[in-house]
């Protein structure tokens, strides 16, 4: 049901979504049906039958109070099979630090709209990257772009959730799963 239906359904919205051929409101509204399914699966994910494709750890920057794309790329992220934990708005780099403490393996994303709050996305990965130097960092939001996650030494930009999804499939190898 969630491979070969729901899946793949996300997948189509992402993709449009990244063409511009559909908007906001239509990912909301998918990924709400999604979610609504996933009540349902949720006793053959704890019996093992169905496994997550990892935890994803998202969260809006420090001083940043954003978080219609950080809501979109979470819904879309457990829409292909992600377990998300997320912390939120205004995530100090020590939340951050504290719930990858919890999920070693986890992938982080960070979200920031602000030019004033990219600093913060800068403390946050120094921060992370130090402690966890093998971790998985993707980062978004309006103002950001490749070259400044670069330079602030996280593994990827994703300009959409889609982005953020194919990233991951090719990076860890997931697609298809
Ligand atoms: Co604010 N705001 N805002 N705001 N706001 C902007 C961002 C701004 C561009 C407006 C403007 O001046 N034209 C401007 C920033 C300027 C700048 O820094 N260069 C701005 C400002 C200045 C402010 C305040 C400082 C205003 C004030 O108080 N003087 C203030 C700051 C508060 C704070 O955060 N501390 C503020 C407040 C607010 C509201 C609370 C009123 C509200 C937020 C409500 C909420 O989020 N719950 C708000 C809104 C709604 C906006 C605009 C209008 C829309 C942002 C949005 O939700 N876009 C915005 C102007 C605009 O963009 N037209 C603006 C839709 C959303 C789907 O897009 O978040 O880019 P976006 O996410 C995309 C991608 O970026 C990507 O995926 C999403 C889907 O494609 N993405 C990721 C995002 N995160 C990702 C993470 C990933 C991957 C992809 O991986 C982890």
């Amino acid at each position: 049901i969630l491979e070969e239906g729901l899946m793949k359904g996300m997948s189509v919205v992402g993709k449009k979504f990244s063409k511009n051929e559909v908007f906001v409101p239509d990912v909301l509204m998918s990924a709400k049906a999604m979610n609504s399914a996933m009540p349902y699966l949720k006793s053959a994910f704890e019996t093992g039958e169905a496994k997550h494709k990892g935890v994803f750890i998202i969260g809006t920057v420090q001083g940043d109070l954003h978080d219609i794309g950080k809501n979109l790329v979470r819904m879309m992220m457990e829409g292909v099979g992600w377990k998300v934990i997320d912390l939120g708005v205004d995530t100090p780099p020590e939340k951050f630090l504290q719930a990858v403490k919890e999920n070693p393996k986890a992938v982080v994303g960070m979200s920031a709209l602000l030019t004033t709050t990219m600093v913060n996305m800068e403390k946050a990965v120094k921060v992370l990257k130090s402690e966890y130097p093998d971790i998985i960092i993707v980062v978004g939001g309006a103002p950001l772009t490749q070259e400044f996650s670069d330079k602030i030494g996280a593994d990827r930009y994703c300009p959409d959730p889609q982005a953020c999804i194919e990233y991951l499939d090719e990076r860890l190898s997931l697609s298809g799963n």
